[in-house]
């Protein structure tokens, strides 16, 4: 009798900790599905994820600094969720003029879910007038994004953030 306890337990055991690892093991491919979806409305801490009414979601920004007058088009329009696309970014002087050889970094992220973009976009190619093309843009789930850019011109670097508000 206790040996057949035993070898329930055993049993019992084996049977969960095989489990744990294959759902361990399993994560990476059913991780995007199955977390987000708990991420961007089941769980609690989610559930109050309204945008800021006051969220400024024009395409035409100007940087921190002053410095540069940033637009963006995106070749997905309107834009959608679990989609890589493209933005095409425009950046002039403040002045109006084009900036031609700028360097540009790209992040951003969901302010409320305290996660980043699900990939790493890059400034791939210079169009010339102050246009450059954006890879690898996609956004995971529905709520207010972040996209970031970084800019840096004849050695001065300036910010600037476009809020976007997008349906789940
Ligand atoms: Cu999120």
């Amino acid at each position: 009798m206790k040996t057949q306890t035993a070898k329930t337990i055993l049993i019992v055991a084996l049977t969960a900790i095989i489990t744990v690892i294959v759902f361990i093991l399993l994560m990476p491919i059913i991780g995007p599905r199955f977390m987000h979806p708990l991420m961007s409305g089941y769980m609690p801490m989610h559930a109050n994820s309204v945008p800021p009414a006051s969220l400024d979601i024009s395409t035409v920004r100007t940087t921190d600094n002053g410095l540069y007058r940033v637009s963006f088009t995106s070749e997905l329009n309107p834009l959608a969720i679990n989609q890589i696309h493209t933005w095409t970014l425009h950046i002039e002087t403040a002045d109006g003029q084009p900036v031609e050889n700028a360097e540009i970094t790209v992040d951003g992220g969901m302010p409320q879910h305290g996660h980043g973009l699900p990939t790493r976009p890059q400034v791939t190619q210079n169009l010339g007038n102050g246009d450059y093309v954006v890879e690898g843009m996609k956004f995971q789930m529905g709520g207010w994004w972040e996209v970031k850019f970084s800019i840096t011109s004849g050695g001065k670097t300036d910010t600037v953030t476009f809020n976007l508000i997008l349906e789940g």
